[in-house]
């Protein structure tokens, strides 16, 4: 399986408020070189850069001006003299106004993040932007004809929503993937979610619209980050009524239980018969990751991939969440794996 990487997402490393302190992001850069490192060692495949793509490949997902924001942020945030990484302090939540965009950096970044797990660094969106490309170029070799990619992404997506970024996420690169399935002729696209914590931005993004399939299985949001997204009744809305489902699973959650989930969100997919499928391939759902709590084993993603894989969909793989970065790129590779088995 051909495998997209860009350098570039070394130039994001920032800091989150997490547990009540400012301390180094989990979602560092040595996750992805863990998992590249894995591809190579394991001889999955060759392992390409990403190619460029046009500025509107990404407003096709997110609002100009979140887009905008994102570009200028860092720019403005130096403006006003300081030096750490930006992160938000305030958000527009219940009665307070959610439509008027702030003129002011601090105003802004609360209005554009859902928490303060998304920081801004000198190099955020250079790294952002060439996550997305990975996705894009991974995307366009299985549009052209490959039956399965792995966009090894960096920073993760799928918590970025149309217009906010939270939980290291900026850009929704498997959206942004789906997205460009459909202008580039598709006419319906899946997006299945296995990370451990809900897909709400991309749950966002496709929530009235039938030509976007999402399922998620991810840790019960009752006890589980986001805490406010992923219950079962959040089925879409509107034309998109029914082209949600949401797979909330109890802590401690091992393969016997999350296959059974897995095996509903498949079938599901496969009775829309969509042109594409896009896997956020989350791998903290392992037994050690150290900020989430479901017990898969290393054993269990190659098992995943390969329920995946009998599904028969072209399919791209797009690089979320995982931790444990000793185990991340086994894992991730397991997951690829097993799905080759079956196709
Ligand atoms: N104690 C992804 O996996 N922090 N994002 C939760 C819980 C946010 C995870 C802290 C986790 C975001 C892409
Ligand atoms: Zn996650």
């Amino acid at each position: 399986m051909l495998t997209i990487f860009s350098s570039n997402h070394r130039l994001h490393h920032g800091s989150e408020l997490k547990d009540g302190a400012v301390t180094p992001s989990f979602e560092n850069p040595q996750r992805a070189e863990t998992v590249l490192a894995r591809v190579h060692s394991t001889g999955l495949g060759d392992v390409i850069a990403e190619q460029s793509f046009d500025r509107s490949c990404y407003v096709a997902a997110h609002s100009e001006r979140y887009v905008s924001f994102l570009e200028n942020a860092w720019a403005e945030w130096t403006a006003t003299g300081k030096t750490h990484d930006a992160l938000p302090l305030v958000w527009p939540v219940r009665d307070l106004a959610i439509d008027l965009e702030p003129g002011f950096i601090d105003g802004k970044l609360g209005f554009y993040a859902m928490d303060a797990g998304a920081p801004i660094t000198g190099g955020t969106w250079e790294a952002v932007r060439s996550s997305a490309n990975v996705a894009l170029t991974g995307m366009q070799r299985v549009i052209d004809g490959a039956h399965g990619a792995f966009a090894l992404c960096r920073p993760p997506g799928h918590h970025a929503a149309r217009e906010y970024m939270g939980g290291y996420c900026y850009l929704n690169n498997a959206a942004i993937a789906a997205e460009r399935c459909l202008s580039q002729g598709a006419k319906r696209v899946a997006v299945l979610d296995v990370d451990f914590h809900h897909g709400n931005g991309t749950q966002n993004i496709f929530y009235d619209r039938p030509d976007v399939f999402f399922a998620s299985i991810h840790g019960d949001p009752h006890v589980s980050y986001p805490y406010f997204a992923g219950y079962v009744h959040e089925k879409g809305v509107g034309a998109g009524e029914g082209f949600t489902a949401n797979y909330p699973l109890a802590k401690g959650t091992a393969w016997a239980q999350y296959q059974g989930a897995l095996k509903d969100a498949l079938a599901r997919i496969v009775a829309q018969r969509p042109d594409f499928l896009v896997v956020s391939l989350g791998v903290d759902t392992f037994e050690d990751d150290p900020i989430s709590h479901f017990k898969l084993t290393s054993e269990d993603f190659l098992r995943m991939g390969a329920e995946i894989g009998s599904a028969g969909i072209p399919t791209l793989f797009v690089m979320e969440g995982g931790y444990m970065v000793d185990e991340i790129g086994i894992n991730a590779v397991n997951t690829l794996q097993g799905f080759e088995s079956r196709t």
